[in-house]
């Protein structure tokens, strides 16, 4: 499967005619669409599905994840250095030492820093083991971290830095929580199929930031089923790619459309409200009331039961369609016990639905 061809707006089809769909053209294909946002675990379910039914990684591969989380632990250290670089009352939690060392962060990895030379810049930060492990463990970095959703630092990704002996040493073995842990945003389109119950699936992976979504447009027909993945915890981030915009809203008006797209019409809707994990560490000092977007929030301050309910509401709210079911499941896209459960009952809805649509059921 290549990239898709663009197209203006991908998800505004409401003037398009819906072609076919896939459930009486294709029976032999169930297709797939993983869609949502950047970086709400689109990719990560992607990779469960390989790890569940597909092939180990090759070497060559789990070489090039080892390069992929030597870069995201750079990626992390550069987003909480500037942290601590430009917020003064951060920046006077270091001690002397520890300045040092913070220096040579600064002139040798943020100095430095080419978007478009992750090798380099991750041999520069990589050679600087011992500073890193005294800065990670500095009051500056761990507050830097405390306040990590005003950066871009990936939440999970404080594993790396935990691990970072083990992620520097030459004989570095890819674990299968790294792989699930690393991060490349996705750019195009990739596909998968795999052979599951004697059934053919063929599972679509897409870029979720916004100027990939035009590469969407081509994925949509022939579709048995969205999965639609939305991040629990970023209710009080913004969006990577507009820092005025928070992540969870932009979640619900990407899923209103997606709903209210022609070709979806007859389509299965899977939700994943995702990174429950993180959300669950979350909410015990983030406040959903708090953010301008839900201060309609009602619900028990802190409670993990309450803000999942709340946000529920607001997903399956826009489903107008009495004949049309949202199925939802609260998922963490990392844990593969938790995402082979889930992907348990799915297969079961899909396959029926499947069998309807085909007229055998
Ligand atoms: N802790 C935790 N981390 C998660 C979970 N789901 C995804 N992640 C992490 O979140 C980051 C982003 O996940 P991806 O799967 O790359 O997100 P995506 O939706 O494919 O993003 P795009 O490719 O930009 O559209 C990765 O570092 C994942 O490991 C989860 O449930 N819990
Ligand atoms: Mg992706």
């Amino acid at each position: 499967m290549g990239v898709c061809t663009s197209s203006p707006d991908p998800i505004d089809a409401k003037q398009q005619k819906p072609k076919k769909n896939g459930k009486e053209n294709d029976a032999e294909k169930i297709k797939l669409l993983l869609l949502g946002c950047g970086e709400s675990g689109k990719s990560t379910i992607f990779k469960q599905m390989r790890i569940l039914h597909g092939k180990p990684q090759s070497a060559a591969e789990l070489l090039r994840l080892r390069d992929i989380i030597r870069a995201n632990c750079t990626m992390l250290i550069v987003a909480l250095a500037h942290f601590v670089k430009d917020e003064a009352s951060v920046n006077a939690l270091l001690s002397a030492g520890e300045r040092k060392s913070f220096d040579k962060i600064v002139d040798s990895v943020l100095s430095d820093f080419d978007d478009k030379n992750v090798e380099t810049n991750a041999n520069h930060c990589m050679a600087l083991q011992t500073e890193l492990q005294l800065l990670w463990k500095s009051a500056a970095f761990k507050e830097a971290w405390s306040r990590r959703a005003s950066t871009d630092a990936i939440d999970g990704h404080n594993t790396f830095l935990d691990s970072f002996d083990e992620i520097v040493s030459k004989d570095y073995e890819v674990p299968s929580h790294h792989l699930l842990l690393s991060r490349v945003r996705t750019e195009g389109v990739i596909s998968h199929s795999y052979i599951i119950d004697g059934a053919e699936f063929e599972m679509f992976d897409v870029g979720g930031q916004r100027y990939f979504r035009k590469t969407w447009f081509d994925c949509f027909e022939d579709v048995a089923a969205i999965i639609f993945v939305a991040s629990l915890s970023e209710f009080d981030q913004m969006l990577a790619e507009d820092k005025s915009k928070n992540r969870m809203t932009e979640a619900l008006d990407l899923f209103s459309s997606v709903l209210d797209n022609n070709y979806f019409e007859k389509t299965d809707i899977l939700l994943f409200l995702n990174k429950k994990d993180l959300f669950a560490n979350k909410i015990r000092t983030s406040d959903i009331a708090a953010q301008t977007d839900f201060s309609d929030y009602s619900g028990k301050p802190n409670d993990f039961d309450s803000g999942v309910n709340y946000f529920i509401d607001k997903f399956v709210a826009f489903n107008e369609d009495p004949e049309r079911q949202v199925f939802v499941h609260i998922t963490c896209a990392t844990d593969t016990s938790n995402i082979s459960f889930v992907w348990g009952s799915c297969k079961e809805i899909i396959l029926e639905s499947n069998l309807k649509a085909s007229g055998l059921f």
